[in-house]
């Protein structure tokens, strides 16, 4: 570890800390107890040295896997455009560049053992954060953001699997690593979908929004997504033709699927964005009665987070620790892109912070973060995924006011500092909203813009003349009270 990149963090007061102080109404707090909490993260990234092997450069050590070191650049490139702190900002950089892979798409050749769609595709999300934030661009000799998320969407979409199934996406991609190869999973399928949704609201091509519809009717088709409760289950066995659904659920299955419906919710008029709707609600929903209150099932329900297939059991394996940062990150996400939601998931998300924050009491340095944050303390565990879910969790409580998404051909401003420079450039997509689908992907089995989950009432749209209406309808058939504007009145 290079301490003097650590030592370069600003407003940190760890020598005396004992716990993570927060103050949910207050900015200056939030940000940091978020500078405490990625300090915290990034002091497991040693692969930082100038004796560090070029092909170790941005990646954790074991036990973590490739994927997860993807996942944990994606937050911290949301940690500076949520708090303006620079410090992670080379680092970063440097993690980028060094696995973007001799093709610039993300497959690289020394993780063949350990890369499958999924990872590709956690890599390839957090490049697309890059380029919606403006994070500082890898530079003139590299590719912009863009185009390597462009590089990587391509390269997993021409591995869509109609052999068996009817389509999907298997986990693994190369054959050789049979535990997962015959599996076709939520989570692939999954981020697949919200890398098409935030590239189609970020170039305004409406083609990502065909294979972000083929991908969900699939998993819709096949039982992966509860056809009443919007569950995801995690995945199936294509040697059965599909016909089987594992059906235990991970919070980052779910969650997936709401920040890439949210995304084309933001992006799209008319039927299609009623349609988007009705999906972002329904997962949502999930996401609040499974990971959140869980009503009836688990005794200790208080309205904290908490993953329900492992965690009251004390046996979640060192992914999962991490699912509870890509459920925080993308409800924040999900806040700033459905305005009409933003109060109710704030309200979540603040009430997370606060004991996510309280169970930052552990370790030499007194502000290590556990597993549990129902039990009201510190529980004895530690790790890339704890530390990372409680930054998240934290940070993600400014989403909104960085306003960090780049609104369709402007870039709106950001509140703290001046970071809109150097970014990668903004793609010549048009400026008008993306309309219905007009063309659909080479072999697409063209489900179309309506896929068969609609109720009548997202059907007959003309019937709801406003977006609002269909929301505030949508809304309180499933029991989620919001406020709507006068035409929803
Ligand atoms: C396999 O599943 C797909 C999708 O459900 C279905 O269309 C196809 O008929 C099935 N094939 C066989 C041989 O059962
Ligand atoms: C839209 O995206 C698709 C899929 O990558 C691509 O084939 C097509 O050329 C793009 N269209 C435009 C106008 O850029
Ligand atoms: C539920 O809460 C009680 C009281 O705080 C605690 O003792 C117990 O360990 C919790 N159960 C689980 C599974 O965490
Ligand atoms: C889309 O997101 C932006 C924030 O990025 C928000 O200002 C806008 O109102 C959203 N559009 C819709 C239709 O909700
Ligand atoms: C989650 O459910 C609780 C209890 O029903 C409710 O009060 C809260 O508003 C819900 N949150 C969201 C984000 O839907
Ligand atoms: C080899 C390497 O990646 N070095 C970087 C480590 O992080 C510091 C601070 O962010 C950079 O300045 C180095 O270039």
């Amino acid at each position: 570890m290079r301490n003097a990149l650590l030592a370069t963090s600003s407003f940190l007061g760890l020598a005396s800390a004992a716990g993570l102080n927060l103050n949910i109404n207050d900015d200056a707090s939030i940000r940091n107890a978020a500078a405490t909490a990625a300090y915290g993260l990034m002091k497991y990234y040693d692969n930082n040295a100038s004796t560090t092997p070029a092909g170790n450069v941005g990646l954790l050590n074991p036990p973590y896997y490739w994927w997860e070191s993807g996942a944990m650049w994606g937050g911290m490139v949301d940690y500076w455009a949520y708090t303006g702190d620079q410090s992670y900002v080379v680092a970063t950089q440097d993690a980028l560049a060094a696995q973007l892979g001799p093709a610039e798409d993300l497959i690289i050749p020394a993780h063949r053992g350990d890369e499958g769609n999924d990872d590709q595709a956690f890599w390839a999300l957090t490049h697309m954060s890059a380029a919606e934030l403006h994070f500082p661009s890898l530079g003139p000799s590299q590719p912009s953001y863009l185009t390597v998320a462009t590089n990587a969407f391509n390269n997993i979409a021409s591995r869509w699997d109609t052999a068996t199934c009817g389509g999907g996406f298997k986990w693994q991609i190369y054959p050789e690593n049979s535990y997962g190869y015959n599996y076709k999973n939520s989570i692939s399928n999954g981020a697949f979908l919200q890398l098409a949704a935030r590239l189609a609201r970020y170039t305004g091509n409406s083609t990502y929004i065909d294979y972000a519809e083929r991908t969900w009717h699939w998993m819709w088709h096949i039982g992966l997504i509860n056809h009443d409760s919007f569950a995801v289950y995690d995945g199936t066995d294509d040697r059965q033709n599909c016909s089987e659904v594992n059906h235990i659920q991970f919070s980052y299955n779910v969650a997936v699927l709401l920040h890439g419906a949210a995304s084309i919710y933001n992006a799209t008029t008319g039927s299609v964005q009623h349609m988007w709707a009705r999906r972002v609600l329904g997962l949502l929903q999930n996401i609040n009665s499974t990971f959140v209150t869980n009503e009836g099932n688990f005794p200790n329900k208080t309205g904290i987070m908490f993953e329900v297939a492992c965690e009251p059991h004390d046996n979640c394996n060192t992914d999962m620790q991490s699912f509870k940062a890509y459920m925080g990150r993308w409800l924040g996400k999900t806040a700033a892109l459905c305005p009409l939601l933003g109060d109710r998931i704030m309200a979540l998300l603040r009430t997370n912070a606060e004991a996510a924050a309280e169970s930052c009491t552990g370790g030499t340095d007194g502000v290590t973060c556990g597993t549990k944050w129902y039990v009201g303390g510190y529980d004895g565990a530690w790790g890339v995924g704890q530390q990372m879910s409680a930054l998240e969790v934290v940070q993600s409580l400014l989403a909104l006011e960085a306003r960090p998404h780049k609104e369709r051909g402007v870039v709106l401003p950001l509140v703290y500092g001046n970071r809109n420079t150097g970014g990668s450039a903004p793609s010549s997509g048009s400026s008008a909203p993306v309309a219905r689908p007009t063309t659909n992907p080479t072999g697409l089995a063209a489900p179309g813009p309506t896929g068969p989950d609609q109720t009548a009432a997202v059907q007959s749209a003309g019937y709801y003349s406003a977006a609002s209406r269909v929301m505030k309808r949508l809304a309180v058939a499933m029991g989620v009270a919001m406020a709507v504007g006068p035409a929803g009145r």
